[in-house]
């Protein structure tokens, strides 16, 4: 692989497919893009299985290398490339340290235990079941655990160190879903939001993620 390599990603339309969107235009490096959408059976398809057995998007190609976590995604594509550089912190034992526990908390706290079970469980009930009980509490532990982080924000352009990173993606996307959801967002977090998302990066991904959708 080389920074040549062409790159391609694989789905779009999904709060997971946006990020790897917006750390590409981040970076301003050219991809080509498969359209294909979930819940629509493309995922299925045996030409996709081969590429991916979970049977999810995103997938991002590069060259030989097939990376099918878009967290992943976001950190190989910066890795890539010199066009956000890390800081001293970012280098250091402590901010990579401070990395890890960002990384896992948004992933797991706000994520995977909160928002995520309110979309299975409330818009996709049809195939997953409804359960009212688990998307009320996800909500109150989305607000809580949003809350713990509140004042670690509040007040800085960026989650990690001096500069952009793709905590910021994952960071401001879980803003952006909450909002869609309908959870409020405590006002002091909105000039985080809304500098990070003012990023002409973000609108580009946009328009490639959720036209035509
Ligand atoms: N861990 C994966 C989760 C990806 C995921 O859950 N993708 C869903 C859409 S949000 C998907 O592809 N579902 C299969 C389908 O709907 O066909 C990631 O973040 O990359």
């Amino acid at each position: 692989m080389s920074e040549e390599t062409k790159l391609v990603v694989w789905g779009v339309g999904t709060t997971r497919t946006m990020r790897v969107y917006w750390m590409l235009h981040e970076l301003g490096l050219p991809y080509e893009t498969r359209r294909i959408g979930p819940r629509t059976g493309e995922t299925q398809s045996a030409e996709f299985q081969r590429i991916n057995p979970k049977q999810k998007i995103p997938v991002l190609i590069d060259g030989d290398l097939v990376i099918t976590e878009s967290t992943a995604i976001m950190r190989h594509l910066r890795r890539r490339c010199d066009k956000l550089p890390y800081d001293d912190y970012q280098l250091s034992i402590e901010g990579k340290a401070d990395y890890d526990e960002w990384m896992s908390f948004i992933s797991m706290e706000l994520d995977a235990t909160s928002l995520y079970v309110v979309r299975r469980h409330k818009d996709l009930a049809k195939i997953y079941g409804e359960a009212e009980n688990a998307v009320t509490s996800s909500i109150a532990y989305f607000e809580r655990m949003l809350d713990s982080v509140v004042s670690l924000i509040v007040g800085r352009p960026f989650l990690w160190g001096s500069t952009f990173s793709e905590l910021d993606i994952h960071m401001a996307i879980m803003l952006d879903w909450a909002g869609f959801i309908g959870i409020p967002i405590p006002e002091s977090l909105g000039d985080y939001h809304r500098g990070i998302t003012s990023r002409p990066a973000y609108e580009a991904a946009r328009k490639i993620n959720y036209s035509d959708l």
